[in-house]
């Protein structure tokens, strides 16, 4: 949002920047991050809740059958680090199970962090809660308070799946560092599956996903005083099975033309902006993608129709290898 001066915010500019750079792309595509403007975590929240959104009701139902399993092999008293501490409904239900020493959410957005910090410590009075804010893209330093502590990774909703192979290797890497060595994490992630399913968990019947996509185009004319003719686009999930995952774009259904921050671009009938990827692993791809980041799966629990892995890994010791 503009400010009273009239320059941008860093935040603002870094998304006019990538809208600018991924609409005149070869193959359009605007960065997935800018979906998740206050209106788009709403929807988002909404696309939870659908029946045909399978991921995050397999998610808590395994997280709430398995927890004391996850206490049971990672022990208790550890520090939990939560990583994007989000609107986290399955933090609780972590939290009573493993009795950590203290709970280390690390957000993006510090008012986000203060507020469900502030929201969570009533059900845990005597726990010590440290909320960072950072970009965990890259290894954090804890506060020194946790330093003796067993570190527990936390990273449910299977977001990693947001993230290409190359790009997930090194936000695990960047976890692992943040963690060190004799550390564990917990991480939700998504099966490889029948491709009906999977289409109509991202386009789903009563539209909600639909309108998830095309919020995007209308931050674009809002922010960043765009013409584009938001009609004139329809939401498309398809499933690309040699990148094994599902991907979000928004196709022109007629040629047109439109500007953004004054600059003119057109698409083709039938063009389209990619939006978002939303990568599915295989029992032995989550345990290769990460093994690439040097953790080492110990258990993985699934439901009963093998839709959603919660996987357990430790973080792996450099060691000399044949
Ligand atoms: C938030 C990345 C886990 O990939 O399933 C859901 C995002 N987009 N429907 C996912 C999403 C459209 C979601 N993640």
């Amino acid at each position: 949002m503009a400010t009273e001066s009239g320059t941008l915010e860093p935040a603002d500019l870094a998304f006019r920047a990538d809208v600018l750079a991924g609409l005149a792309a070869p193959i359009p595509a605007v960065p997935a991050r800018w979906l998740y403007d206050r209106r788009g975590s709403e929807l988002f929240e909404e696309i939870t809740e659908l029946p045909e959104y399978y991921p995050t009701r397999t998610e808590r139902a395994l997280l709430e059958r398995h927890c004391s399993d996850v206490a049971r092999v990672a022990g208790t008293g550890a520090a939990v680090v939560e990583f994007g501490s989000g609107s986290s409904a399955k933090t609780p239900l972590l939290l009573r199970a493993v009795d950590p020493a203290a709970y280390v959410p690390i957000d993006i957005s510090g008012d986000f962090l203060r507020d469900s910090a502030a929201a969570l410590q009533p059900s845990f009075p005597g726990l010590p809660i440290f909320p960072v804010e950072g970009d965990f893209m890259h290894p954090i330093r804890l506060p020194d308070a946790v330093a003796n502590w067993t570190k527990l990774g936390v990273f449910p909703g299977s977001t990693i799946g947001n993230l290409v192979p190359r790009t997930a290797v090194d936000l695990l890497r960047a976890m692992k560092d943040t963690l060190g060595l004799g550390s564990w994490l917990l991480i939700g992630m998504d099966r490889v599956k029948d491709e009906a399913v999977l289409v109509r968990a991202y386009d789903d019947e009563a539209g909600v996903t639909a309108a998830f996509n095309l919020n995007l185009l209308h931050r674009i004319n809002r922010e960043l005083d765009g013409t584009i003719p938001i009609d004139a686009f329809r939401h498309r999930a398809i499933w690309n099975d040699r990148m094994s995952r599902i991907e979000m774009h928004l196709e022109a259904v007629r040629d047109l033309a439109f500007t953004v921050a004054g600059k003119p671009f057109r698409f083709a009938r039938g063009a389209s902006i990619h939006t978002e990827n939303s990568h599915k692993y295989g029992l032995r791809d989550a345990r290769l993608l990460l093994r690439a980041a040097g953790w080492g799966v110990v258990e993985e629990w699934t439901d009963d129709a093998g839709q959603f892995a919660l996987v357990l890994a430790e973080a792996e010791a450099p060691r000399f290898a044949p």
